[in-house]
């Protein structure tokens, strides 16, 4: 009986897991579509947090492109430079923007044509949030 009980327990626990999916909710998502022949191509979006938690997006991936860095923007010494960003945390009940001229997601080597891109944020072994976006001209 109290096997059952455990296993009971578990299955709530599991539910209970489920019901609150949508820890990160993104909004404004705009993907460039890569000019031909290039190599890359920006991602923008805003990150929020629902959660009463910070969240931590260690790495970004995408099935159409070989590889997503999240950059940050900075003007130094007159010139426009980016450099990588490891990770990236969203405070609870607060957004993080990926805007041109800021942080955005720098998509690197398409690996096929498409016509929407998916990314795939990830908080350590977690996956948070998926997101489908068309591409725009
Ligand atoms: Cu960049």
């Amino acid at each position: 009986m109290k096997r059952t009980i455990t296993a009971l327990t578990l299955v709530i626990s599991l539910a209970a897991c489920s019901i609150e999916s949508a820890p990160l909710v993104a909004s404004d998502v705009h993907i460039m579509r890569p000019i031909p022949g290039a190599s890359a191509t920006a991602g923008y979006l805003s990150l929020t947090n629902t959660t009463g938690q910070p969240i931590t997006i260690t790495r970004v991936a995408s099935p159409q492109f070989a590889s997503v860095e999240m950059h940050e923007s900075a003007i130094e010494d007159g010139i426009s430079r980016m450099y990588p960003l490891p990770q990236v945390t969203v405070l609870p009940g607060q957004s993080v923007d990926f805007r041109r001229g800021g942080k955005h997601l720098m998509l690197r080597n398409p690996v096929n044509e498409f016509e929407s891109v998916q990314l795939q944020f990830h908080a350590g072994v977690a996956l948070v949030l998926t997101v489908d976006a068309a591409v725009e001209d």
